[in-house]
């Protein structure tokens, strides 16, 4: 339950709350330029908040400056072709790709064009239901699925529907929101969840074959039986004055999962940070989606898949729509890298062993790295000190 400082109003509690947190964690949506910036010229959140609303402040015209500033280029991923037997061709540009990048696409997913669509419908009504009804499963709830505005970022707000029930998630989270019961939506989450599962699975096998001869034979039924996956169902909203400037939708962070899948809309706006620190474009490829490892993953490999620093700007003035799968370790997992993992890295662990709830704990609890966003990853958690 979050701390309310004593506040009785809740509208001006979640005021103060957002405010805290762009100033504290220098914007979560912002990026290392942005936080320097913010932290030198405003001094407390009332500065933010003092006038009428923040999409017409000074801070989202600064903030799109700065995106803009940022050289990009776009980055040609491998596709894998996932209805097919993996070759070994195919292994050694996934597992470039997953050392480089950390990313990549999939294909003939069997993901049904139509599931999409209909799925996309439904969250835009879920998603234009008033304020209030969302805020019923908002942070102060006990459930807290649904993440407002301002959180995150001004222009970013999503819905979360866990498994393994995913049915009844998204029927908590209907029931919640819709004044009536909305069955249609419960079934189709129900059935991306479930497609979702599946494909996680086969992900993670082809993966753990890219790190060498015997490993997924040996240990994906004893380590990776017990994942388990989210789905979060992110909407995208431009601030409301036109400008040709790009803003960011969702700043800098690396997922806290083994892996993640995209679906991203036609739209684009990904981006990837290099290990130099350049944010490159992940272009939208049709058909296919996005896969990238997460941090229990690098962890899990010695760090030899990368969890990249990514983030969302959005471009043009339309919103944008995107489903992102979590795939994860149990919370009571230890995470250690096995030893013919390791070896495959010159032998020596370059992190400690350790459990999951913990880290993710160590990622709420710290202001800078609560709501999956960065300024705290996995290397500060459990690296050992002399790597
Ligand atoms: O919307 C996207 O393209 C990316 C979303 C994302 O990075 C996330 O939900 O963690």
């Amino acid at each position: 339950m979050l701390e309310t400082d004593g506040f009785q109003d809740f509208d001006f509690y979640m005021l103060r709350l957002m405010a805290k947190n762009l100033c504290h964690q220098g914007l979560r949506y912002g990026g290392d330029n942005f936080t320097r910036e913010l932290r030198g010229d405003v001094a407390s959140s009332e500065t933010i908040f003092g006038d009428s609303t923040f999409k017409n402040n000074a801070q989202v015209k600064e903030n799109a400056r700065m995106v803009s500033m940022s050289e990009q280029t776009s980055l040609q991923l491998p596709e894998l072709d996932i209805s097919q037997p993996v070759r070994a061709t195919s292994l050694s540009s996934l597992y470039q790709a997953c050392k480089g990048w950390g990313f990549f696409y999939i294909t003939n997913h069997g993901i049904n064009k139509d599931l999409y669509d209909r799925l996309r419908a439904l969250a835009h009504q879920a998603f234009n239901v008033p304020l209030d009804a969302k805020l019923k499963i908002g942070p102060l709830s006990a459930v807290g699925t649904y993440t407002p505005h301002f959180i995150a970022s001004p222009f970013f707000e999503s819905l979360r529907v866990s498994g393994p029930n995913y049915f009844a998630s998204a029927k908590g989270l209907s029931d919640a929101i819709f004044e009536q019961p909305n069955i249609e939506f419960c079934h189709i989450l129900q059935q991306y969840g479930e497609a979702m599962v599946d494909l996680s699975r086969r992900i993670l096998a082809i993966l753990l074959m890219c790190l060498g001869d015997g490993i997924e034979t040996k240990y994906y039924d004893s380590e990776f039986s017990a994942c388990h996956g989210y789905l979060r169902i992110n909407n995208y909203s431009r601030p409301e004055e036109s400008s040709t400037d790009e803003v960011e939708g969702l700043g800098m962070h690396t997922d806290m999962s083994c892996i993640t899948i995209l679906y991203p809309d036609e739209i684009g706006g990904l981006q990837v940070r290099s290990k130099e620190g350049k944010w490159v474009d992940i272009m939208p490829v049709k058909g296919a989606l996005v896969v990238n490892i997460g941090d229990l993953l690098q962890a899990w490999s010695n760090g030899r898949l990368r969890s990249s620093e990514h983030r969302v700007v959005l471009k043009q003035t339309a919103n944008r729509f995107s489903l992102a799968f979590f795939w994860c370790f149990e919370d009571e997992k230890v995470v250690a890298a096995p030893e013919e993992v390791v070896g495959g890295d010159g032998g020596k662990k370059i992190y400690r062993p350790f459990v999951c709830r913990d880290y993710i704990k160590f990622r709420e609890n710290s202001e800078r790295g609560r709501f999956d966003k960065v300024g705290y990853t996995v290397d500060d958690f459990a690296a050992t000190r002399d790597s």
